[in-house]
């Protein structure tokens, strides 16, 4: 049976047109920079806001319409669920999705239950992934909605918390593993505080390092060979989350010896909540070689918290392509999208008008990004603007063969700085709006 009768599988059609089923951008097979867009954009649908997701809020229970949904948390609901989702999946030619454990299976009375009822929907999965060819981008474990996890899970001040949340992540890592995951991601749920008051932050950050490293260590065991990432968040549930941004969590990385490890899942909505643009975060993560994957939304500029919203804005789909294509592309990555619909927009249709808003506004970022990329207009600038590191004194000091001695004696010659470049900021941000109304 069909959960989305009404809904043929999007097709492109081109910017002129007008069928709200239809990608105006998203042409899968188009060749941008000798790939395709698929396989610059790895699109994910996340199983969690698309297929759990109830819009309920603080204020008011779920509106949400989902025919193919009992309502129940049986095996069987999960399992029809499932289907359902690779139905949607395919009809937006999605190459990936992803999930946390407990958005596809329902948690048991046990850890020997839920693991059960993970392994009965697994089969599900397994088998819609080799009838659909959509294949799991990531696994995670979910660590933050049971009570259990109030204080935290690997950062818990309950040892036995830790030691659930250990076995829970086992699973969890076996289960993507199964399914061919080609990456596994750590959200630190509720890793971080809300009073320092009652908080040994050393203690909780060594326990956190211990918990990955004995990740890496069962990796190795059961031949897992995905990519690890952390994604990093700033706050939300807690007032402090331990990764917080991209730079806390590569310093986190390297002081215990975790850097070779793992990369960076990196998220617009988070960047924005830490006080940095997403192309702040991918430029950060990617100069140190830890850009891993995007969780691609937005937020809404005027409610300071976590909203997940669809990104359609053509301005930061380029920002977030450019930044990605300077950077090598996404790797084993994806754009992954962590995003919901609206409370208000209750009918299945709606996701489907989300997913395809957004996936055009990737594809339109990326055209951008590569038509920029073409004409150097950004990269001449910045060879410009640090000319002066290229040959001479800048060359000498970049290669560490002066010292303070040598060049307060070079200034001292000299007297003082004779010349600057303009930053050329407005013609730049000129120069992205040339390229949007020509692509
Ligand atoms: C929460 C968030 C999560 C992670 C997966 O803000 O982004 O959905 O992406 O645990
Ligand atoms: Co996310």
């Amino acid at each position: 049976m069909s959960a989305f009768p009404d809904v043929p599988t999007i097709q492109y059609e081109g910017p002129q047109s007008d069928n709200p089923l239809a990608f105006r951008w998203y042409n899968p097979s188009e060749i941008i920079e000798g790939k395709t867009m698929r396989d610059h954009l790895r699109f994910s649908i996340v199983y969690w806001h698309t297929f759990r997701g109830t819009g309920s809020d603080p204020f008011g229970s779920a509106t949400a319409v989902r025919p193919w949904d009992d309502g129940t948390e049986s095996v069987e609901n999960a399992q029809n669920r499932a289907r359902a989702a690779f139905e949607l999946f395919e009809k937006l030619q999605a190459p990936y999705y992803a999930f946390h454990d407990r958005d596809v299976a329902p948690e048991g009375a046990t850890l020997a239950e839920s693991n059960k009822n993970l392994d009965a929907v697994a089969d599900v999965l397994e088998e819609e992934q080799a009838r659909s060819g959509v294949k799991l981008l990531w696994g995670t474990a979910n660590m933050f909605s049971n009570p259990r996890f109030m204080h935290g899970a690997a950062t818990s001040c309950n040892a036995d918390v830790f030691a659930y949340a250990s076995a829970q992540v086992k699973k969890a890592m076996e289960v993507t593993l199964r399914l061919g995951g080609e990456n596994y991601v750590f959200w630190g749920g509720r890793e971080g505080y809300q009073n320092l008051y009652n908080t040994d932050m050393k203690r909780e950050l060594d326990h956190l390092a211990r918990f990955f490293h004995m990740a890496v260590d069962y990796a190795k065991e059961i031949g897992f060979e995905g990519q690890f990432l952390i994604e990093p968040k700033p706050k939300e549930p807690t007032k402090h989350q331990y990764d917080s941004d991209a730079a806390a969590c590569l310093n986190f990385l390297r002081a215990y010896g975790l850097l070779d490890h793992f990369k960076l899942n990196l998220e617009t909505n988070h960047a924005t909540l830490a006080g940095h643009t997403m192309m702040h975060e991918i430029d950060y993560a990617g100069g140190q070689g830890a850009l891993g994957s995007i969780d691609a939304n937005t937020g809404d500029m005027l409610l300071g918290w976590d909203t997940d919203q669809f990104a359609t804005d053509y301005y930061l789909t380029t920002q977030t392509m450019y930044y990605i294509m300077k950077h090598g592309g996404i790797g084993s990555g994806g754009v992954n999208f962590d995003a919901k619909v609206r409370r208000e927009s209750f009918e299945p249709i709606d996701l489907f008008h989300a997913h395809i808003g957004s996936m055009d506004a990737f594809a339109k970022g990326l055209k951008v990004a590569a038509a920029i990329r073409a004409d150097q207009g950004i990269g001449n600038l910045i060879t410009e603007r640090y000319k002066s590191w290229d040959q001479g004194l800048g060359a000498k000091i970049e290669a560490g063969s002066v010292g303070f001695a040598e060049l307060e004696t070079y200034m001292l010659e000299k007297g003082e700085v004779d010349s600057n470049v303009s930053g050329r900021q407005e013609l730049l941000e000129n120069l992205v709006n040339r390229y949007l109304d020509r692509v």
